[in-house]
């Protein structure tokens, strides 16, 4: 009867353990596979070895890709969150602190101090939160089993070039759960279009090298089409009853209709705190992140800058607010 218990017991941990051996059999003939793509690519064997030789899937990323939670903060809580009172003092400081190197790099790219040391705060807390992953493991994990596989297998290639070209060492290849790396939270793809050597040690270094990764972030704005002449915009009030055009202030929310500047004021547009806008006539478009009865924002292109970083409309709010606390 013992023997019989015996039996079944270990019967039962086959299979249970079968699947799971399974498992990390397919992911070596998946690795042997990326191996000759990446051979491909140019990225030699050591490389190779040295970024995934001992990969495994990891399953705290597997979670977390399944696990993102709805997006459930109201604005006004989302913004207290990420511009805290705190931040905001520490962003002031930073400013002052690295002042020369980015007034250089913002007079090179077009990219006012100020945002280049928000976006450096929303993403990092100035660079001390980089995320604990190891890139190349965390993508081979999404680029094996996620949601997203040919997407992760991309950017997992991207990943491998850049260990190839030797700006960092595969051990310190950190970032975010998803593969966003280093103090700006380059995707690898974004690394490779937008990434500086702004020190010039040869190493596009946005881990350790601050000039490196203030210039990768104003440089990518500047791609993006930033335009330092302009700012992001600013909070507005609007008429009781405000339409243009016979639609009202949602529908052009909504579309994304852009109008000059002076014809939101024609209309009757207001900044929040009961200053005139600017004389200035760029095109600006009421964005309206919490319905009609929420607050409501004129923006120029630069929010769209923003938001091809990022694609959330919160997220650009909080910079722009952030950004304006700076001035
Ligand atoms: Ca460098």
């Amino acid at each position: 009867m013992v023997r019989y218990f015996l039996f079944l017991i270990a019967t039962a941990m086959l299979i249970a353990v079968g699947p799971v051996i399974a498992q990390a059999d397919n992911f070596q003939s998946w690795l042997t596979d990326l191996r000759g793509e990446a051979h491909q690519r140019g990225v030699s064997d050591s490389i190779f070895d040295a970024a995934l030789g001992d990969a495994k899937p990891i399953k705290r990323v597997i979670e977390l890709d399944r696990s993102q939670p709805e997006f459930t903060l109201t604005f006004d809580e989302y913004l207290n969150k990420i511009v805290s009172k705190t931040r905001a003092q520490k962003a002031a400081q930073k400013l002052v602190e690295h002042d020369e190197i980015l007034t250089e790099i913002s007079k090179k790219y077009g990219v006012q101090k100020r945002f280049i040391v928000t976006f450096w705060g929303v993403e990092t807390n100035f660079g001390q939160y980089l995320g604990s992953f190891n890139v190349p493991h965390a993508l081979a994990t999404l680029a094996y089993d996620g949601r997203r596989s040919a997407y992760f297998r991309k950017e997992l290639l991207n990943a491998l070039q850049i260990l190839e070209e030797g700006h960092i060492a595969p051990s310190q290849m950190k970032g975010s759960w998803a593969g966003a790396m280093g103090q700006s939270q380059f995707m690898p793809s974004s690394f490779l279009s937008y990434a500086v050597d702004w020190d010039g040690d040869g190493k596009r270094d946005i881990w350790r090298t601050k000039p490196d990764v203030f210039a990768s972030t104003a440089y990518y704005l500047k791609k993006a089409g930033w335009n330092d002449q302009l700012t992001w915009g600013r909070r507005v009030s609007l008429p009781d009853n405000f339409t243009m055009d016979g639609k009202d202030a949602m529908t052009l929310a909504d579309k994304k209709i852009r109008k000059n500047l002076q014809l939101w004021v024609a209309a009757g547009v207001r900044s929040a705190d009961g200053s005139s806008l600017p004389n200035a006539n760029p095109a600006a478009r009421l964005v309206m992140p919490s319905g009609a009865k929420g607050p409501a924002f004129l923006v120029y292109s630069n929010f769209d800058s923003i938001l091809d970083w990022n694609r959330s409309n919160y997220y650009a709010l909080a910079i722009g607010h952030l950004s304006d606390m700076l001035k």
